[in-house]
């Protein structure tokens, strides 16, 4: 058993065999004409331009059948409440969309006493999947992924990151990440228009969450960054069989907790790989073996400003030399001095079996 993730283009997605389809658990994909097809299979549909790299703007987790029997792989599909998932004798992963009108027409009390509907929603939807994963055992998060519309606008006197960032907090105060130790590596971007999305990949065996030395942990955050800290780990490293996974969660030009370089975006990508490299190191030394190189992993580039894609492939270009798999997206950061973020997936092969790294 394990899990596979694949990187292809979404008309690609649709020719692949039934028996390939089978076995797919979620796809995370952007700015696709026909998001009903394949409905079947979990999807979040990120209505966002992309702007380079669409021939692997799909992100598959497939169920690994490769290395043992078979019928612990066997794929189900479900529902609870909102949220389509498929699991199978290992891993689960979900999505949930919901609607923050469905939140904002509850409420009788005067303006100034309300919960901002995004909080409502974000806690409603974070308890939901909780609830699921905890009945079905799959109580170990990978990883999260979330969408929404105008992160950086403010309603109720707080940012909508931040109102998301309280409904969050809440629950996994509640989940058994205690105290913020072993957080699921995530990330959180702001699309143009669409619902709260949130896709999530759990499972039984538990992860071990990596930190940044070169930050601060994003859960003890200073209050100048909202009254309740971002709950997520720089990012999750799942050892299952021979294979390790490393989520590495979205990555962006901090260092300790403030922004570097506020309005330098090439400045602010080179910080950035400073920061997955420091996260890959530790992940490294956590691993006790060198396998996890930046060279090998997927990278999700969102961009604020369109205009800046050149800037920041050139900068990548540099660093990376030869090939690298990445997708280029527009998306608004959480932070409004922020102009890039990066997210990469790094799957590497090891010695020896060990399901959990001490
Ligand atoms: C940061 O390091 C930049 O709120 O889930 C990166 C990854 C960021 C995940 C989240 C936020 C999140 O604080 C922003």
């Amino acid at each position: 058993m394990g899990i596979k993730v694949q990187y292809i283009a979404f008309p690609d997605v649709q020719r692949q065999a039934q028996a390939w389809q089978d076995q797919v658990l979620g796809i995370v994909c952007f700015n696709e004409s026909n998001p009903d097809d394949l409905n079947a299979i979990p999807k979040i549909h990120l209505n966002t331009p992309v702007l380079a790299g669409e021939n692997i703007a799909c992100e598959i987790w497939l169920s690994d059948i490769s290395s043992e029997n078979t019928s612990s792989s066997h794929v189900v599909s479900a529902n609870k409440g909102g949220i389509q998932y498929r699991l199978d004798g290992e891993l689960l992963f979900g999505v949930f969309s919901l609607d923050e009108l469905t939140f904002s027409q509850e409420q009788t009390q005067p303006t100034e006493n309300k919960i901002p509907p995004l909080q409502q929603a974000t806690e409603s939807a974070y308890r939901q999947i909780f609830a699921l994963i905890d009945e079905l055992g799959y109580s170990n998060v990978y990883r999260f992924w979330n969408y929404m519309a105008d992160i950086n606008d403010s309603s109720h006197d707080l940012e909508r990151y931040r109102q998301f960032n309280v409904g969050r907090k809440h629950v996994l105060m509640q989940s058994g990440c205690d105290a913020g130790s072993e957080l699921p590596a995530a990330c959180a971007l702001g699309l143009a228009k669409g619902p709260l999305s949130i896709a999530f990949l759990a499972g039984k065996k538990a992860a071990v969450a990596i930190e940044n030395p070169r930050q601060i942990k994003a859960y003890d955050y200073p209050e100048q960054y909202g009254p309740l800290t971002p709950s997520f780990s720089r990012a999750a490293l799942l050892h299952s069989g021979n294979q390790a996974t490393l989520f590495i969660s979205g990555t962006a030009s901090i260092v300790g907790h403030q922004t570097q370089h506020a309005s330098d975006v090439a400045a602010q990508t080179r910080e950035t790989l400073l920061n997955l490299e420091a996260v890959i190191a530790e992940a490294n030394s956590v691993l006790e073996q060198p396998r996890f190189n930046l060279c090998d992993s997927f990278l999700r580039v969102y961009i604020r400003h369109v205009v800046d894609l050149d800037a920041v492939r050139t900068e990548l270009q540099r660093y990376l030399k030869g090939e690298i798999n990445a997708v280029y997206i527009q998306a608004d950061i959480c932070r409004h001095d922020l102009l890039v973020e990066i997210e990469a997936t790094i799957q590497c092969q090891t010695d020896f079996d060990k399901t959990e790294v001490a």
